[in-house]
């Protein structure tokens, strides 16, 4: 009898399809890809770097490795690159063991400002075993503060800063970090985990000239599997000639044993894609798709996604706007907002964007049929009388769920959204 795990991948397949996915750091990946990562690669330990590896049979395991870092350092015009980061978490862990030891300082945009766990958030290791520090976004216009980031380094001397964000929906600006780590001597690395799609793309600055080394995951604007890369610049390589055996070790022995090669050999299918010229139309397309979407929605994004405050609707109530837009077939992350006036809990906002949407060939007038949905879901969601955790009922979530789950206007939109979805190929199924 065949697993009940395949029933449960169908439903998968079905919500995927039959919804618009709106996570800004998802995607759909190539059916190649998912040949490579469905592979009896996985079979294979190889602890180890190419040539040197622990175990015996990885004559082919070195070819898909070797050819994988040679696709990274070509896409990215960088000197050195490593690809058995399990996915962006571990990856930054390597890049701060590498660059500093234990109780250094390290800083990063605040995980309320759009920033990342890894990059200095309390409870990660970020914090845990290394000084960190965090700057903010502006109150004003969310955009970063730089005065703030120059006090602040110029006061606590990083030894690492990262420029890197989640929620963030302004293009950065490289050359103005480079100049703060250039005044304290710190190594400066770029997370562009979100945005690495558009800087191929050509649609985002590169940080390459900038930088000394470049963290991105594999699995968002990227499209490939999960996973990530560590690339270092030639920058990099003049800071520290040491920096590429430091980013070894870190990750093995330092953090990880064997590399998942199946992993190893579906980045590289996607990075081949991202080498097509078709990819670059591709990019091109997030942003036009994720600016009109802002603009009907009353917002900017200079990038592939959207903070939407609610504050209009209500203080912390984005998990009911996520939980309705759920109801309604549209899958989106309730998000902090810059100065956050309620928790990280029950946040005030909400995140979407564009780059699966745009991998199903969604345009621009698809963007302002989709907004009018989700206008209507907030719209709906405003006339009624949720519970609130200001209730202080222990079970309001649920609550919340059961109501929006019985609404008729709801309903409605998600056989309008379904109709809709399932008329657009998804890779990887179609
Ligand atoms: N979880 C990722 C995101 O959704 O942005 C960041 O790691």
């Amino acid at each position: 009898m065949a697993s009940k795990v395949f029933e449960l991948i169908r439903q998968e397949a079905h919500r995927q399809k039959y919804g618009l996915e709106m996570i800004p750091s998802e995607n759909y990946v190539s059916k190649e890809v998912l040949s490579a990562m469905g592979s009896i690669l996985t079979n294979k330990y190889s602890e180890g770097f190419p040539g040197r590896r622990y175990y015996g049979g990885n004559e082919v395991i070195d070819k898909i490795e070797n050819y994988t870092i040679d696709l990274a350092k070509k896409l990215f015009k960088v000197p050195a690159a490593f690809v058995q980061s399990y996915s962006g978490s571990p990856a930054n862990m390597a890049v701060t063991m590498a660059v500093c030891e234990p109780g250094e300082v390290v800083m990063g945009l605040a995980l309320l400002s759009g920033g990342h766990l890894t990059h200095g958030a309390k409870l990660s290791f970020s914090s845990i075993f290394y000084k960190a520090i965090n700057y903010d976004v502006r109150g004003d216009d969310w955009k970063i503060d730089f005065s703030q980031l120059e006090s602040l380094a110029k006061k606590h001397k990083p030894k690492l800063i990262w420029t890197g964000t989640t929620a963030y929906p302004f293009k950065l600006d490289y050359r103005k970090f480079r100049r703060i780590a250039d005044m304290v001597g710190a190594t400066l690395v770029a997370d562009c985990s979100h945005i690495t799609g558009l800087i191929i793309g050509g649609v985002h600055q590169s940080p390459v000239p900038f930088v000394d080394i470049i963290m991105t995951t594999t699995h968002k604007t990227l499209r490939g599997p999960r996973g990530a890369l560590i690339l270092v610049t030639e920058r990099g390589l003049k800071k520290d000639p040491e920096i590429k055996s430091k980013i070894e070790r870190a990750i093995i022995p330092g953090i990880q044993g064997g590399p998942h090669n199946h992993q190893t050999a579906a980045i590289a299918i996607s990075l081949e894609e991202a080498l097509k010229p078709s990819f670059k139309k591709y990019a091109i397309q997030i942003t036009r798709n994720a600016a009109v979407l802002a603009k009907e929605l009353g917002t900017v994004s200079e990038t592939h996604l959207i903070l939407l405050s609610l504050t209009n609707y209500g203080y912390g109530l984005g998990y009911q706007a996520q939980y309705a837009l759920e109801e309604a077939g549209i899958t989106v992350n309730k998000n902090t907002i810059p100065g956050e006036p309620a928790s990280p809990f029950y946040p005030s906002g909400i995140r979407l964007g564009t780059p699966a949407l745009t991998s199903r060939g969604m345009k621009e007038k698809n963007m302002i049929k989709i907004a009018s949905w989700i206008k209507r879901v907030l719209e709906e969601i405003r006339g009624l009388d949720l519970p609130k955790e200001q209730d202080k009922r222990k079970d309001f979530l649920k609550a919340v769920k059961a109501q929006l789950h019985q609404n008729k206007n709801l309903k409605k939109i998600r056989k309008e959204v379904e109709s809709f979805a399932g008329k657009f190929p998804v890779p990887g199924m179609d």
